[in-house]
């Protein structure tokens, strides 16, 4: 295979109008702001790729994204790209040189999609991809109580195989009652995910640990404000441990492995990538954890990406790709559909030409 010269690199911004307002730790969004990136190779192929900061939890701000991102798109003409996973990972470094988490994630993206474009296939994440077509998705509940429990019931009987639960955001007490509500309302047909995103001081999390250990969850990610905590607690409660935040920042070698971690929540725009997010899934392997990739309430084309990054990373565990209903415009004229809660990918081969380019801004450079 020839290799892939550029000769043009585009930045996009976008600004969609979001549902509801969208509370994240100290931030509240009511509308997602981001980048996309447009690759073109000197036969026409074209790559995309999102940029998109998550305010609250990238270490990076939009600002500062944009700025860097048009300075690599100004380096990247006329210029040889990698064209597989393993090249990004050795023309880039395993941590990415100096490239921002969620820059390094659109410009990976952007590459895999030239390349795949070129070769007129899917968009190939992995080294040997499974050939599925759709992935399970864990429906996100949100709302009061009665939506939560009304939601559940109806996401089940759709085909939802797990279901995640915001906890920490109330009281204890609330929080314990409204766990088993929702369990007996899941009755054994889905699975039951918590997340605390940091909420909890360790005595809290013990307390809520112990009105539940009963309950057969499949994890709680993220329980202690202080995640110094973390080896700890697995340790002192009976729950399952699944992590997020905490592995923002931290390169696999430096988490060891502890009693109780049973799963790895990854986010490839805020770890840096899919390069940095396969090698967490290769560290959590070998430890028998579950990788679960998760999205960073992505526009529809970075969902789109995440899609098949989950379909051929970890194809039978449901994935937390269920964000699309807080958008209430998007960047695909066929967002992917989900169907008995699954995100269906067959319509896909390639990403279309159906990228809604009204609703984007083209940035312009010098
Ligand atoms: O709390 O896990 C989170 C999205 C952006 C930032 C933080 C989180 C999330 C999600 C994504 O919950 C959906 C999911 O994982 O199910
Ligand atoms: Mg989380």
């Amino acid at each position: 295979m020839a290799a892939v010269i550029i000769s043009s690199c585009s930045l996009f911004t976008y600004r969609l109008p979001l549902s509801r307002e969208l509370t994240l730790k100290q931030e509240s969004l009511i509308e997602r702001e981001g980048l996309l990136l447009r690759l073109v190779d000197v036969s026409g192929h074209i790559g995309w790729g999102e940029i998109a900061p998550l305010p609250g939890f990238s270490s990076e701000s939009l600002t500062e994204a944009k700025a860097q991102a048009t300075t690599l798109a100004g380096s990247l003409v006329r210029r040889d790209l990698p064209e597989t996973i393993f090249d990004l990972r050795r023309s880039m470094g395993r941590h990415g040189g100096s490239l921002l988490p969620s820059v390094r994630c659109g410009f990976e993206a952007a590459a895999l999609h030239l390349a795949a474009e070129r070769e007129q296939r899917a968009i190939s994440f992995t080294p040997n991809p499974h050939d599925k077509s759709s992935v399970p998705l864990n429906a996100l509940l949100s709302g009061d109580e009665a939506d939560i429990l009304e939601k559940a019931t109806l996401l089940v009987s759709q085909g939802y195989r797990a279901v995640k639960l915001k906890v920490g955001r109330q009281s204890l007490e609330a929080d314990i009652a409204l766990t088993y509500r929702l369990h007996a309302r899941l009755n054994g047909r889905a699975t039951l995910r918590l997340d605390a995103n940091r909420a909890w001081s360790f005595d809290q999390a013990m307390e809520f640990a112990k009105a539940v250990e009963i309950l057969p969850l499949e994890y709680v990610e993220e329980p202690l404000m202080d995640p110094s905590g973390l080896a700890e607690l697995a340790k002192a409660w009976k729950l399952p441990l699944a992590l997020d935040e905490s592995l923002i920042d931290l390169p696999p070698e430096k988490l060891y492995h502890f009693v109780g971690l049973k799963a790895l929540i990854l986010k490839p725009m805020l770890l840096g990538g899919f390069v940095a997010a396969l090698d967490w899934a290769k560290w959590g392997r070998r430890r028998d954890l579950i990788s679960m990739v998760s999205s960073s309430f992505e526009s529809s084309v970075g969902l789109m990406l995440l899609g098949h990054f989950a379909a051929q990373l970890s194809p039978d565990i449901p994935c937390g790709l269920d964000t699309s209903d807080w958008f209430v415009e998007n960047l695909l004229e066929r967002p992917l559909p989900t169907q008995s809660g699954s995100l269906q990918l067959d319509r896909t081969v390639t990403l279309p030409d159906g990228i809604l380019l009204d609703k984007l801004t083209e940035v312009k450079r010098g």
